[in-house]
């Protein structure tokens, strides 16, 4: 055996001693394994859950929940040239849907290369949520490079944050639907308020060899619907991929925009006046699969598309699709 056990030192003052101790160190002890994103504008409101954040909403605005960073990395300090926007700036490029995204990168047009650092930060309070932690979100990669601080993160105090997905290279150029990213996978608890962040560093502009575009945040993840091109006259085959296998998924679409409003107790994306196009099964996988011919008199209107999955007790919207009908 090695060398004896130390007698524990113990006697009644220390008795009453080591319980204050103890309960200091838990006050003061650090939470480990964070990163230091650098000096990230917090929110001063917060948002809840669920929550869908499409950017068509706020219209260009920034809202209260909603915190935008636009940092020079070499001197951590504020760039005219770094280029965080969802619409307060110009008008967004390239959105997944509608008219505004969420777009990171060095400032379109520019040819002064350097790197910079771009976040925008939600806050949330997950006070009283007890859905999925699942988060789900469309993203775009115009050809970034790894740095230590790209991807998405989760911060109880906006100091320290960890990490849910990232960095952002692995993605193709073009619109990727991230699914499955568990905001409840670190150490923060997102029972009350926390921050979520989407931070992107590079050195050439936004769409230009670099850049991140971001849109259609869901928490939980939603559903995804597709469909092959929309021509009056023509077929078309619309495609709901969800998980819930055995349950219905319903159809829906609007010709004046995205909502929201209610149908039935159920908020989607679309507005009034809401059609129902149909309620099929969804198979052992959780999908279902509709080919139509698309009326002849509706080229040229924009279409809303969104469905609506249940398991007979539970109803989950899936993604929005907007397209223009050729
Ligand atoms: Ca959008
Ligand atoms: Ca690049
Ligand atoms: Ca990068
Ligand atoms: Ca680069």
């Amino acid at each position: 055996m090695g060398n004896p056990q130390p007698k524990p030192i113990e006697s009644p003052k220390m008795k009453k001693i080591l319980p204050l101790l103890v309960a200091l160190a838990a006050i003061s002890a650090p939470v480990s394994a964070q990163t230091d994103l650098g000096p990230l504008n917090l929110p001063a409101g917060t948002t809840t859950l669920p929550l869908f954040e499409g950017f068509e909403v706020a219209a260009g605005v920034i809202p209260p929940y909603m915190a935008v960073t636009e940092l020079d990395v070499a001197t951590l300090l504020p760039d005219p040239e770094a280029w965080c926007n969802i619409g307060q700036k110009a008008p967004c490029l390239n959105p997944f849907n509608g008219s505004y995204a969420l777009e990171m990168g060095l400032i379109p047009g520019s040819t002064n290369y350097h790197d910079v650092r771009n976040a925008l930060v939600l806050g949330i309070d997950g006070t009283g949520y007890t859905g999925s932690t699942s988060m789900a979100f469309q993203v775009f990669d115009e050809g970034e490079e790894s740095d230590v601080v790209d991807g998405v993160w989760i911060s109880n105090d906006g100091v320290g944050w960890y990490q849910v997905y990232g960095d952002w290279t692995s993605l193709p150029q073009a619109w990727t639907y991230v699914t499955g990213v568990d905001l409840a996978s670190t150490p923060v608890d997102i029972t009350g308020q926390f921050y979520l962040a989407f931070v992107q560093e590079d050195n050439f502009p936004y769409l230009d060899l670099d850049g991140v575009g971001i849109d259609d945040i869901a928490i939980p993840g939603r559903a995804l619907l597709t469909s092959t091109a929309l021509a009056g006259g023509a077929y078309a085959t619309v495609t709901i991929d969800s998980t819930t296998a055995g349950g219905t998924a319903t159809l829906l679409a609007s010709f004046t925009g995205s909502g929201p409003s209610f149908y039935g107790n159920v908020q989607v994306d679309l507005s009034q006046p809401i059609f129902t196009i149909v309620t099929i099964p969804t198979d052992v996988n959780g999908d279902a699969v509709l080919s139509s011919i698309v009326p002849a008199n509706l080229s040229g209107r924009t279409i809303y598309l969104q469905g609506i999955v249940s398991d007979g007790i539970n109803s989950n919207v899936t993604t929005l699709l907007v397209d223009t009908i050729l």
